[in-house]
């Protein structure tokens, strides 16, 4: 567990028992070392995507314990309490954010991290953010979706001046509602630089029916020019596709436990809308960026359009063991643009031959820190085929250079076939689960969290 974890729990768990009784409750919802417990609790349920009826209501006083949301990649925004005000500080900033094993680049987000860290809260909390400027320029922070007063709104000019370089400015309103928002700048510019951040308000009664594991996702794209590392924000087309930050097949596999109800919340910062697709299994819409969707609108599906400035919460049941797929169904962003790798190539793709791209992926392979792995075959007649090469020589193996923990067992090569906007949920039955959760751990990363208590 990271620090910045830790102090969120220990925050969280403090004010369940200084101030809401509910010790127990909260205690219980954030830990998951209680493996037979969890797995008794999910044998009894019997889950539909369409909503669970069966359950019994609880927390017959104050708000309900929730299970946090992780988001791959990044961290929460640590808090401390003032009072009944739970108190965030948030730092706009230049930041170094490594996409790929071999391509950093040079972005602007919060508190080191692009896109910035996740603020959590509970509907009904009442928040402070002590904001401080440290960009060259001046700016000023949005609460996206969230119903504020007009002087948090965030917008320059309108709803308060803009906070010059070096300055500080505090907001502070009260959450009322309950979903999935987002905090980002309020300048196109700097919004494409990826000064954006997560902004979740649990309910404050649990939805039912109650996932066992929260996850986040934030879709951004890049164009970074050859031998660049600063965005190119007037730019209409796109090179590099992230998740959190991190392209595929860098960015950590979502590990969820067989026969659990997952959630997945993704938000969208950009120029374009993504239609992001499940393999293997459906879901259902469960919420936007107004909150909660009510249950009688929800419907089989398993592709949701994230459209700019919108966000898409889906629930499925992991009924299916095995590494599915998620990823934007875009074809373009289904990989990225490796120009200033590929250099030439990407003008003549059409009439290269074998042997040529053969030798800019040998140079590619020395221009990068991984060792390469073989591509795909090709037929002997390749060369006579109009068309010839698509998709082959694109595949960059790099399972070395991306190895962590949530990719142990994976088939060899599996990075080979992920690119751009793509990641897994690994679906893993009881025992690989729980020594996946094992092997998280004993790196001292924050793992992942699962809900554990049947409120
Ligand atoms: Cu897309």
């Amino acid at each position: 567990m990271s620090g910045t974890r830790r102090r969120f729990f220990q925050d969280t768990v403090f004010l369940g028992a200084g101030f809401l009784g509910l010790t127990e409750a909260f205690s219980g919802s954030t830990q998951v070392s209680d493996p037979q417990t969890a797995r008794a609790i999910e044998q009894g349920r019997h889950h539909s995507p369409y909503g669970n009826h069966m359950k019994k209501d609880v927390a017959p006083r104050g708000p309900d314990p929730f299970l946090p949301m992780t988001a791959p990649d990044l961290e929460d925004l640590p808090h401390e309490m003032d009072g009944g005000v739970k108190v965030f500080r948030l730092v706009a900033e230049p930041v170094k954010r490594k996409i790929a094993p071999f391509k950093t680049i040079d972005a602007w987000g919060y508190n080191g991290s692009c896109p910035g860290p996740t603020i959590q809260v509970q509907q009904g909390e009442r928040v402070r953010i002590i904001f401080e400027n440290k960009l060259p320029e001046a700016t000023s922070i949005h609460w996206h979706g969230l119903e504020v007063p007009i002087e948090q709104d965030g917008v320059p000019w309108i709803s308060q001046k803009p906070i010059a370089p070096g300055e500080k400015y505090v907001y502070e309103f009260t959450v009322h509602q309950e979903g999935t928002f987002f905090y980002h700048s309020h300048g196109a510019m700097q919004e494409m630089m990826g000064m954006i951040g997560f902004f979740v308000a649990h309910p404050e009664k649990s939805y039912k029916p109650h996932a066992d594991h929260d996850f986040g996702m934030i879709l951004q794209e890049w164009a970074v020019l050859p031998n660049n590392t600063v965005p190119n924000t007037s730019a209409m087309e796109y090179n590099w596709l992230t998740f959190n930050g991190v392209s595929a097949p860098g960015i950590t596999p979502m590990i969820a436990r067989l026969g659990s109800r997952v959630r997945l919340r993704i938000i969208n910062m950009g120029m374009d809308h993504h239609p992001i697709h499940l393999h293997g299994n459906q879901f259902v819409l469960t919420g936007t960026e107004g909150g909660r969707a009510p249950e009688s609108t929800w419907y089989p599906m398993n592709t949701v359009l994230v459209g700019v400035a919108q966000a898409r919460v889906v629930e499925f049941e992991a009924k299916y063991p095995g590494s599915w797929m998620v990823h934007c169904h875009l074809p373009h962003h289904m990989m990225n643009n490796m120009m200033d790798l590929l250099r030439d190539r990407a003008m003549e793709t059409a009439n290269t031959t074998d042997q040529k791209a053969l030798a800019q992926m040998e140079t590619l392979a020395k221009s990068v820190p991984f060792e390469h792995v073989h591509p795909s075959p090709i037929a002997a007649n390749a060369n006579s085929v109009p068309g010839f090469p698509q998709d082959a020589f694109m595949e960059m193996g790099m399972d070395d250079a991306v190895e962590k923990p949530e990719t142990h067992g994976l088939p060899p090569n599996w990075s080979a076939g992920m690119m751009g906007m793509m990641t897994l949920v690994r679906v893993l039955p009881d025992k690989e689960y729980d020594e996946m959760m094992h092997r998280i751990k004993s790196t001292g990363r924050a793992e992942q969290k699962e809900h554990t208590h049947g409120s």
